[in-house]
């Protein structure tokens, strides 16, 4: 067993009450300016931005900081475009049959279908894995924890890094994903999470008009 070694948080910045305090309220504005894109420009992005995201979100806690997440970073137009193919069989499925109709219904004020021109319009598919549990160097397994959060986290502060440098994004998940696998050649233990669609938006584009809950609707103080 390794045992911890401590060292000081000398990463931590305390700020003065007002700091704190315009500080979250330009957070809080510049997240609220985030919108899910579903039209992108094919302009190319440089991919130190994504590489710079991508360790923002690697730096995400997770259970027993085992991190259970790979990111496949795709901007191949050949393997875009299987992805597409195999997404949008998938959803063809979905939206002709397989979905519920309170699903569908749900869905309808975003617009959404199963044509994906996205996948392969957008520089870059970011294809997020979860690792289910670990395969060792010897062919042994070695269990993750509390993976869907862990992943979950990263994820959003992914979105978040995004967001934040100046590019949109879509969650994207068709259903279902296994085909991801297949495609990118990753391992048994690794199951696709979402694929985050991510660069500038399309010239003009528009997006639904949707509403966020307010604060007092999802937040109680006792
Ligand atoms: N995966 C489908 C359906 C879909 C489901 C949910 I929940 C959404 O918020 C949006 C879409 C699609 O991508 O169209």
């Amino acid at each position: 067993m390794k045992k911890a070694i401590y060292i000081p948080l000398s990463s931590y910045r305390e700020y003065s009450q007002e700091e704190m305090c315009k500080r979250a309220i330009e957070f809080r504005k510049d997240m609220q300016r985030r919108r899910s894109v579903r039209h992108f420009s094919n302009r190319p992005v440089p991919g130190e931005i994504i590489k710079n995201c991508l360790i923002a979100a690697g730096s995400a806690p997770s259970g027993a900081n085992l991190q259970p997440w790979f990111f496949v970073v795709v901007s191949d137009p050949e393997i875009k475009r299987q992805i597409r193919n195999a997404a949008e069989k998938e959803e063809a499925k979905f939206y002709q049959n397989k979905a519920p109709q309170e699903w569908v219904g749900a869905l309808s004020s975003l617009g959404t279908d199963e044509h994906k021109p996205f996948l392969e319009n957008a520089p870059y598919l970011i294809v997020i894995f979860a690792q289910r549990y670990r395969l060792l160097p010897e062919g042994q397994i070695g269990k993750n924890y509390y993976v869907s959060e862990s992943i979950g986290i990263a994820t959003g502060m992914l979105i978040t890094a995004i967001h934040n440098a100046g590019l949109v994004s879509l969650t994207h998940t068709p259903s279902p994903m296994n085909f991801l696998n297949k495609i990118l050649n990753r391992p048994v233990n690794e199951k696709p999470f979402l694929i985050l669609v991510a660069g500038y938006p399309a010239q003009n584009v528009v997006v639904p008009e949707i509403a966020k809950k307010s604060l007092k609707d999802y937040t109680t103080f006792i």
